[in-house]
């Protein structure tokens, strides 16, 4: 039987369009969420995902700012600039896109953002904080697939989940949210033996490793719930999955397909920390 199709762009358009309530409810208390965006250097997906956050903003009616700055800035100017975000009463939100150029230390930009601004979740304090079950703002994407598998009407808790990669940005914290929605937890990587054997255990199966059409229906048990995170641009500009869509559908119960799964829900999930860093900072 073929698998049921997990719009996240029907899933995003719902919760945004509950949150441009929310965000005329706090408008009315005279709190008006808003979030800076850093874009260092020109790198084409960065700049695509970057205008899609402002236009998700637009959409809920959160202020944003983009910040755009040349790839040559030094880590310093960076850190000046993030100072000046910290301090900025209009920003709630402040988010640095990822990837930064060579010459400048992820963890310590990162490590700069005040953690109540902290909207991507990635902080030490956020991530200590997600670890020990404290209150944290929960990383965009890996939320997003929560939220996503939840939608779909399976339920997590039992379940055994294989997450295929072990980014700090997917692949560990979505493993640390399926462990708290009691889930069996295992996370596979490139050093994983017998990994086709390892993933077609998964009730739920969690793919981010970043190789167009790496996870084939041999990867597969029948029924699984699978979540595509790859986003791979091939020869023809078109986007692919890391998931072999046409192969896995046949075998899978539910399947994200990409474009339109997980990609906006990471962008709906940000305005969601957006808006309860500004209830949370403002003390609404
Ligand atoms: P990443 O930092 O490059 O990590 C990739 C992970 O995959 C690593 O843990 C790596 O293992 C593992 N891996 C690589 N090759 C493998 C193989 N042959 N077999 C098994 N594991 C392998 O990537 P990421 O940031 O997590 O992103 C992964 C994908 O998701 C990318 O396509 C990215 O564009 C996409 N993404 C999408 C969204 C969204 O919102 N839709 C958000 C973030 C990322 P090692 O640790 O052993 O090297
Ligand atoms: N850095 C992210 N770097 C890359 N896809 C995203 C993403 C939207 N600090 C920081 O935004 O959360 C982040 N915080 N990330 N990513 C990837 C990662 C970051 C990826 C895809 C999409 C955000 C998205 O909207 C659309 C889709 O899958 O339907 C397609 C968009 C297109 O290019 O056409």
């Amino acid at each position: 039987m073929a698998a049921e199709i997990i719009s996240g762009k029907e899933v995003a358009a719902d919760i945004r369009s509950q949150l441009r309530e929310e965000v005329l409810g706090l408008k009315e208390k005279g709190i008006h969420p808003g979030l800076a965006v850093i874009l260092v250097g020109e790198d084409p997906a960065s700049q695509s995902y970057v205008k899609g956050k402002a236009r998700g903003c637009e959409e809920v009616g959160i202020y944003s700012e983009v910040i755009l700055k040349d790839a040559s800035i030094t880590q310093e100017e960076l850190l000046g600039e993030i100072d000046r975000l910290n301090k900025d009463s209009k920003i709630h939100g402040i988010l640095v896109q990822l990837p930064l150029p060579k010459h400048i230390s992820e963890n310590a930009v990162i490590d700069h953002i005040a953690p109540e601004k902290d909207v991507d979740g990635f902080t030490p304090v956020n991530v200590g904080n997600l670890v020990i079950g404290g209150e944290c703002y929960l990383p965009c994407t890996p939320h997003g697939i929560i939220e996503l598998i939840k939608r779909s009407g399976r339920s997590i808790a039992g379940k055994h989940a294989v997450v295929i990669g072990r980014s700090n940005i997917v692949g560990k914290p979505v493993s640390l949210l399926l462990l708290q929605e009691n889930a069996t937890v295992t996370i596979a990587h490139s050093r994983t033996a017998n990994l086709a054997e390892v993933a077609r255990q998964a009730d739920i199966l969690v793919v981010a490793v970043g190789r167009a059409k790496m996870v084939g229906a041999d990867y597969v048990k029948s029924g699984a719930v699978v979540i595509d995170v790859g986003v791979n641009r091939g020869e023809d500009k078109k986007l692919v999955g890391d998931v072999d869509f046409e192969g896995v559908k046949e075998i899978a119960s539910f399947l994200t397909p990409v474009p339109g799964g997980v990609g906006p829900m990471t962008i709906t999930m940000l305005l969601k920390n957006t808006v309860e860093a500004a209830k949370r900072i403002c003390k609404a």
